[in-house]
């Protein structure tokens, strides 16, 4: 792929030396975790093949699509509605990182006790091996918690195209008012850049294709409870993340196709991992790209990981908007109630997460809950002690694992999982 590509990665200004050890790490990583297990739903090469190109083809394809006039807009946060972006004839891509790059000139500019995610963002920036952040024509940043936020007055200098989106963290009347008026701002700044006048058809067809996309990732979750498990969380996982890169119609349609493959296999009971193993809800922070250690770890320990209540999973999914009205005001509006529902630990209070936790528990029959909180990380870590609390008042065995990229805690991290999964055993 290198050689093929290289002239495009060239012209985005990457480092190539960078890249390709980069891109090293990321095919042993992938071939270690993924193609090593056993009896992958053949709906899943689709997904392999989107992890091949995942720097190359689709990198082309964003190219392309800029050449034909159509902008690139980068996000790093679930609150940025790609219906407008779509609606605007845009392409929407996800920008966080899940691997520790140029950690030495991040910690520079950064805190040591910033969390991965950041410090990724930023090492993949300074470092320079991400084609999406290079292509993108806008990226956007949201007020979020307060290491994104500060953050984001330090990658400001370092891009050229920053737009920063408020976003409430008090879900009041008052809160709502932030995301009406800052999605409203947004289509305008999404209508300057790419000179398309977003008007109710437009609106009205990437509210379409983002629901579309959103049934797919519903139907498959559903399917997920079956026991013998049909898809590992890995594979699930995988699926999720791909979600925020692959082309929407495309996604769609290669999800609902595995989703017919699972169905043949639930029918045959004919799982990947044998039944009755331990089911585990995931719940915590977002696990982008190449994030795969605790999933790895945990399946790798025999218990099979049945739901994400992640961004990068149905936090970010949950809820379609709703398509009833005409009018380019009542889709905005519509817009605003569904993205305002996302239950996000930076508000304050956040009860609904908690219910959702709950909720899954029991709609994907897990026996354990495993909470996921990247150090440093103060919403998750702090929502981690009343959600452990609650849940083990309600004698779900609940454990709490604070984590960042590195594998030096592997070890460490496999003795506890099995620790926990004997206990739900
Ligand atoms: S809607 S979860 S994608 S903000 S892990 S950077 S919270 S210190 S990612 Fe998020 Fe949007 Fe919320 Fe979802 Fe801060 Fe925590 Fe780091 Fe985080």
């Amino acid at each position: 792929m290198s050689q093929q590509y290289e002239s495009m990665w060239r012209e985005l200004g990457l480092d190539l030396t960078a890249h390709d050890a980069l891109l090293k790490v990321l095919a042993q990583g992938y071939h270690d975790i993924f193609l090593s297990q056993a009896n992958r739903p053949t709906g899943m090469d689709y997904f392999n093949f989107v992890v091949s190109e995942v720097h190359g083809l689709r990198i082309q394809e964003l190219m392309d699509a800029k050449r034909q006039g159509r902008k690139v807009v980068g996000s790093y946060c679930v609150f940025v509605p790609e219906e407008i972006v779509l609606a605007a004839d845009g392409v929407c891509v996800g920008l966080c990182a899940g691997a520790d790059f140029a950690t030495d000139e991040v910690e520079k500019l950064l805190p040591r006790n910033t969390c991965a995610l950041i410090k990724s963002a930023f090492g993949f920036k300074l470092g320079k091996v991400c084609p999406y952040l290079e292509a993108a024509d806008m990226i956007v940043g949201e007020n979020t918690c307060d290491g994104k936020k500060k953050s984001y007055e330090l990658l400001g200098p370092l891009v050229k195209n920053l737009y920063v989106m408020d976003l409430p963290q008090v879900k009041s009347e008052k809160g709502r008012e932030v995301l009406r008026s800052e999605y409203w701002r947004f289509k305008e700044e999404m209508e300057l850049l790419s000179g398309v006048k977003i008007d109710a058809e437009r609106l009205k067809k990437g509210i379409d294709a983002v629901n579309a996309k959103r049934e797919a990732v519903h139907r498959l979750s559903r399917l997920r409870n079956s026991d013998p498990a049909p898809i590992s969380g890995l594979d699930s996982l995988l699926i999720n993340q791909i979600y925020f890169y692959d082309d929407p119609a495309r996604f769609t349609s290669s999800v609902h196709k595995l989703c017919d493959e699972i169905e043949e296999r639930i029918a045959a009971r004919n799982g990947v991992f044998p039944e009755g193993a331990p089911r585990i809800l995931l719940s915590g922070c977002p696990m982008a790209v190449p994030n795969w250690k605790l999933p790895w770890i945990i399946e790798s320990s025999g218990a099979v990981i049945v739901g994400e209540e992640s961004c990068i999973g149905e936090r970010g999914t949950r809820n379609l908007v709703e398509t009833t009205s005409e009018s380019i005001e009542g889709m905005i509006e519509a817009l605003v109630d569904r993205y305002f529902d996302i239950n996000c630990a930076i508000y304050t209070p956040n009860p609904g997460r908690l219910d959702d936790i709950k909720a899954m528990k029991s709609e994907y029959g897990a026996d354990g809950v495993i909470h996921y909180g990247l150090q440093f990380c103060q919403p998750y870590q702090i929502e981690s002690i009343p959600v452990e609390k609650t849940l083990e008042q309600m004698s779900v065995p609940t454990l709490r694992v604070d984590t960042d990229y590195s594998m030096e805690d592997v070890g460490q991290l496999k003795t506890r999982i099995e620790a926990f999964i004997e206990r739900i055993k």
